[in-house]
């Protein structure tokens, strides 16, 4: 049966689909969106129900949402990464973490990169003359409170072992966030975290293939990583 993972292999969320096929080895097609024309006009566009990216199709079935993939990944094409913890008190906490990340994390990512453009839901239509310094203030300001919470959390749990779940929602949203706000001194565990993830091969192998698109990063991207 064959498997296409829809994307871009300069999104973030992408790469949270990318991360457990690569870490598992599982073979499947990538199909890039094109840039340059709305996405809700193309395949993944419309198959979400806001034109996100990625889109898994696997045979008949269509999955969307990052975490979704994920999840039907670990069932359908399991694999050496204990993607979903076999522990049912474990495997809640990898989901809970997955939603700090996602909400309070990539999220407010997501709120800075899209104050330079002129419309968040239509890229293609490109960047503000001038950013909207509100949201990035705000962005900024939710992203160093997420920062807090995790290093706190960090000290008093532990996560499950890479690659799950987990490894999926943190590396790409750590990636991208530190280039919108850098990981502050005070939070040691999520930066050690953050150079632990980008170690990994399957995030190395994410990072390294979008190295081409970094010019498009609407901040600059900054010359490290
Ligand atoms: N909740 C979605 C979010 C996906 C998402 O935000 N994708 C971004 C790319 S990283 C996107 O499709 N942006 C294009 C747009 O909003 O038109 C998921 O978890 O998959």
């Amino acid at each position: 049966m064959s498997l296409e993972l829809h994307g871009h292999l300069f999104s973030s969320y992408t790469w949270k689909a990318l991360i457990p096929l690569y870490a598992n080895g599982t073979p499947f097609e990538f199909r890039a969106m094109a840039t340059d024309r709305p996405l809700s006009e193309q395949f993944a566009g419309k198959m979400h129900p806001e034109g996100h990216i990625p889109v898994l199709v696997d045979g008949e079935s269509v999955v969307v949402e990052a975490t979704s993939i994920v999840e039907h990944l670990a069932v359908h094409h399991p694999g050496p990464a204990p993607l979903i913890p076999a522990d049912p008190a474990d495997a809640v906490v990898a989901r809970m973490i997955d939603r700090v990340f996602d909400n309070y994390v990539m999220g407010n990512m997501q709120r800075v990169v899209s104050a330079y453009f002129i419309n968040r839901d239509k890229p293609e239509l490109g960047l503000r003359d001038t950013p909207n310094e509100a949201e990035i203030a705000g962005g900024r300001a939710r992203l160093r409170q997420a920062y807090r919470w995790l290093d706190s959390w960090l000290g008093a749990n532990t996560l499950p072992p890479h690659v799950s779940l987990v490894t999926c929602a943190a590396a790409p949203s750590l990636f991208y966030a530190d280039w919108v706000e850098r990981i502050p001194g005070d939070c040691p565990r999520v930066s050690s975290l953050r150079a632990e993830l980008l170690a990994l091969p399957p995030v190395k192998r994410c990072i390294d293939d979008a190295r081409p698109y970094r010019p498009f990063f609407p901040l600059g991207a900054p010359d490290r990583d």
